[in-house]
């Protein structure tokens, strides 16, 4: 079977970040929206990162997910070198303060950058597939259905503490 034209690019600045991107593939897949997965550095790779950005429209991408840690050039730079919407995702790691957070979210005037909670790359997805379904019905309305099913969850949870109450929820 042919694999569909990746609509989504979700780049990371290292290999060491994979478990925190992989977040945004697994709710990709969730969604069925075709992806591609790269690791493209700012630093170590800057030529790579430039062409890929620019190069990203024309190859069928409609937004690009650019996760990085320490000082996270990638997400900025890769908006820079593209008009397609990029979501930054700051990888955060226990020996980290939050200047991912940081060097993504100060972005200057003219070139925006939608910057994620740090580590948030399950947000950065949805947030993609809230993009991709302006134009989508079929995925706006899995979208829907999805945020449904987080109601209802929430609805159970709810009705079971008010059945329990709170410790023996807590125990439950
Ligand atoms: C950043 O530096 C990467 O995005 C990663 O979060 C961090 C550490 O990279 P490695 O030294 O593990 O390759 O550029």
């Amino acid at each position: 079977m042919a694999q569909k034209t990746p609509v989504v690019g979700i780049i990371m600045g290292s290999a060491s970040d994979l478990d925190v991107m992989a977040g945004a593939a697994e709710v990709l897949d969730l969604f069925a929206v075709p992806y591609e997965i790269r690791i493209i550095s700012a630093h170590r790779t800057p030529g790579a990162m430039a062409t890929y950005a620019a190069t990203a429209q024309d190859r069928g991408l409609q937004t690009i997910i650019a996760g990085a840690g320490g000082s996270a050039h990638l997400p900025g730079m890769t908006a820079s070198h593209t008009s397609l919407p990029v979501i930054a995702v700051p990888v955060r790691r226990d020996n980290h303060d939050h200047e991912a957070l940081w060097s993504s979210i100060k972005m200057p005037p003219g070139i925006p950058l939608a910057t994620m909670p740090e580590n948030g790359a399950k947000n950065a997805a949805l947030f993609a597939v809230e993009l991709l379904a302006l134009r989508s019905p079929d995925l706006r309305e899995r979208y829907e259905e999805f945020r449904q099913k987080q109601r209802g969850q929430v609805a159970e949870e709810d009705g079971k503490l008010q059945r329990l109450g709170w410790k023996e929820y807590l125990q439950s």
